[in-house]
């Protein structure tokens, strides 16, 4: 829900800045906010002594140096920053463009900057109501909310304020309440902006990431625990030899296949990073079968249109799932994976075979595979919204990176 949120208000954050800048160059306002003489930095030093000694500075016009210094550096390079580290966290810009990320020293410092920056723009908003109050409050209200000149209707300035403020707090009294109560709700109401904005920004941003085996992690976490049925447990006793793949549902040819019907087909190998929704991440050379190739031998109907990827496990009583867009399961780097750098897939990873699909976040991909069903619709199975993630927490069924 707060990532649902981010993005939401992130897209109005961005219209809005995008607004200012053009107004702000379009016409000479811009002249206020930049300073043009070097001059003003040691005036707004100035400036600075006179506030810590507890003394006004005279008016600006209409900035004082110190004022017109703090807010050229929010809105040129606050906001941009805020921007450039945001993006910074986005993996579908990393895998596009690996090195952008090193700028911050990776996608945690980068993390750990866009904080600090959400802080610099609370102790802004703190310290502008501040002054706006100590100083000369009836002609700043007025200049505020009616403009520069339009008179000294205080009363007018200061109730239209107090409404917005409270119309503020309404909305996130109100936004806080039903996202509780109706979080399945909010999600697609969201997503109704969400969804757009990310196809207009990202759709070009097709991820293909080609690292290098010497950047492969010593350490890949684990996500989920083992199934712990008797049915997975004796697969597992028998090293495997009994399991097998079915694939099934809308195709014109099902198919149930062995681990070693799978390891005498095409195998390709590809070094990638997987990236957690929760924010690690890690590197590791993945070996399996392509699914483009599953698909051309099972032959979907013209009526699938997602890939739906069971698994032995169950969480939270229901069983992990996850459905791909058919497009998605036809990338090149979606593959059924059996190995991981170089040795047999272990238990924890997903044996005997799991998805990797590298264009996604890795809940999409599916461990300890039972079969891949294709489906015209996915609203039938689970509680109908795309994958076990998406049913118990809101995940959004797209997951591109
Ligand atoms: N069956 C199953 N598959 C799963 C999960 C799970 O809990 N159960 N967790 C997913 C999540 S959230 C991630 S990040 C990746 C983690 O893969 P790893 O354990 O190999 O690192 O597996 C995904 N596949
Ligand atoms: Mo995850």
């Amino acid at each position: 829900m707060g990532r649902h949120w981010h993005f939401f208000s992130v897209a109005f954050w961005l219209i809005n800045g995008t607004a200012y800048y053009v107004l702000l160059f379009t016409s000479n306002e811009w002249q206020r906010l930049v300073p043009t003489s070097w001059s003003v930095i040691p005036d707004a030093m100035r400036i600075a002594m006179m506030y810590a000694s507890f003394h006004m500075p005279p008016p600006g016009n209409p900035y004082n140096p110190l004022q017109e210094l703090t807010y050229f550096a929010v809105v040129f390079i606050l906001g941009p920053f805020m921007i450039a580290t945001g993006a910074a966290m986005s993996p579908a810009i990393a895998a596009r463009f690996p090195r952008y990320q090193k700028i911050f020293g990776g996608r945690q410092p980068a993390r750990s900057l866009h904080f600090l920056g959400l802080i610099a723009f609370i102790l802004f908003i703190i310290i502008h109501i501040i002054m706006v109050v100590v100083e000369r409050f009836p002609e700043n209200m007025g200049n505020i909310m009616l403009g520069q000149g339009a008179g000294t209707s205080f009363a007018v300035a200061a109730g239209l304020f107090a409404l917005l403020v409270i119309a503020v707090v309404i909305v996130h009294i109100w936004a806080t309440a039903v996202s509780l109560k109706y979080p399945r709700m909010m999600q697609n109401a969201l997503d109704k902006v969400i969804v757009p904005a990310k196809w207009l920004l990202f759709r070009k941003a097709t991820s293909k990431q080609k690292l290098k085996r010497s950047q492969v992690s010593t350490f890949f976490r684990v996500n989920g625990y083992p199934p712990d049925t008797q049915e997975y447990r004796s697969l597992l006793d028998n090293n495997f030899a009994t399991w097998t793949l079915k694939v099934n549902g809308l195709v014109e040819q099902p198919l149930e296949l062995s681990l070693s019907d799978l390891q005498n087909m095409r195998k390709q190998l590809q070094v990638t990073e997987h990236y957690c929704i929760q924010g690690w991440t890690a590197v590791g050379e993945w070996g399996g079968i392509p699914l483009s190739y599953i698909i051309s031998i099972c032959r979907p109907l013209a009526s699938a249109r997602y890939v739906v990827f069971h698994s032995y496990q169950y969480t939270e009583g229901d069983e992990f799932y996850e459905v791909l867009d058919l497009e998605i399961a036809k990338h090149s780097q979606t593959i059924l994976a059996y190995e991981m750098n170089g040795r047999p897939l272990d238990v924890g990873h997903g044996a005997p075979l799991r998805l990797r699909a590298e264009t996604q976040l890795g809940y999409k991909m599916v461990k300890w595979l039972r079969s891949i069903e294709f489906v015209h619709d996915y609203k039938h199975i689970g509680k109908g919204q795309g994958g076990h993630r998406e049913d118990h927490m809101y995940y959004s069924p797209r997951a591109g990176i």
